[in-house]
C-alpha cells in the first residue's frame, strides 16, 4: 500500500490522524502542493481528480478520497472501531462527519481559497481552473461562526463529538484550522482534549 500526502494540508491529516488512532503505519510520498506537483501528469495517472490524499492499494485499485480511505481502513482494522461498532452507532457517525465536511470544512475552505493569492484561478480543489469569487469570502466565514456554534452546543452534552468515544468525526473537526471563540467553553474543552492525543502530532 502507498499513502500519497502532503504534510501541511489538512485532508491528508485526517488520514494520518485515523491511522495513527488505529496504530498502522503505511509506505508514504509526499505530493509537493506548494510546487504544483498534484497537477504533474505522474500523479494525475495515480489520482485523476489531483488532489491528496490517495491510497494505492496493493493491487492497483487507488482511493482517493480522506472518507473512502478512512472507511477501507476500518473495514481492514476494525479495531478499534472509529466509524462505530454497530449499525446505528455507525450511521450516526457518519451523519455527523459529513455535517462537519460540508458545514465546516468546506465552509473554511470557501472563505480561503476564495481569498489566498495562490488560489487566483484554483478557488476548487480539482484538475478544473475555477476563478475566485471575493463574495464567499463573508459566507465562508459567516458558515463557519455558525458550524462552530454549532459544534460548540453539540459537545455540551458529548465528551466527543458522537457520545463517549473518539471517531472519525472528531478527526474531521480536528482538522479545520479555526480557533474557537473563548466563552465556546465546550469547544475548547474538546480541542485541549483532543490536541493532547499522540495522534493529533501527526
Ligand atoms: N474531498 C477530498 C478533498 C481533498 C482535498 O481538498 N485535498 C487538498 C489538500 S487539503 C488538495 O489536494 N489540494 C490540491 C489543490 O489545491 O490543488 C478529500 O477529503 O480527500
Amino acid at each position: 500500500m502507498k499513502f500519497y500526502d502532503c504534510e501541511t494540508a489538512p485532508s491528508p491529516r485526517r488520514v494520518r490522524m485515523f491511522l495513527a488512532e488505529k496504530g498502522i503505519s503505511v509506505e508514504t510520498v509526499q505530493v509537493d502542493l506548494g510546487n504544483q506537483e498534484q497537477h504533474s501528469e505522474a500523479f494525475g495517472k495515480i489520482n485523476p481528480f489531483h488532489s491528496v490524499p490517495a491510497l494505492e492499494l496493493d493491487n492497483g485499485v487507488v482511493l482517493n478520497t480522506s472518507v473512502g480511505i478512512c472507511h477501507y481502513i476500518e473495514a481492514a482494522h476494525p479495531e478499534p472501531a472509529l466509524i462505530g461498532a454497530d449499525p446505528m452507532k455507525r450511521g450516526q457517525i457518519m451523519d455527523l462527519d459529513a455535517r462537519i465536511e460540508q458545514e465546516g470544512f468546506l465552509a473554511v475552505g470557501e472563505a480561503f481559497r476564495n481569498r489566498a493569492k495562490s488560489f487566483k484561478n484554483n478557488a476548487l480543489v480539482g484538475p478544473h481552473q475555477h476563478a475566485q469569487i471575493p463574495e464567499l469570502i463573508t459566507r465562508g466565514k459567516l458558515r463557519t461562526q455558525q458550524f462552530m456554534h454549532w459544534l460548540d452546543q453539540l459537545l455540551e452534552h458529548n465528551e466527543f463529538i458522537a457520545g463517549s468515544d473518539i471517531s472519525i468525526a472528531d478527526i474531521t473537526a480536528k482538522w479545520i484550522k479555526v480557533e474557537p471563540e473563548e466563552e465556546q467553553v465546550h469547544l475548547n474543552r474538546w480541542f485541549s482534549e483532543i490536541n493532547s492525543r499522540p495522534s493529533a502530532k501527526v
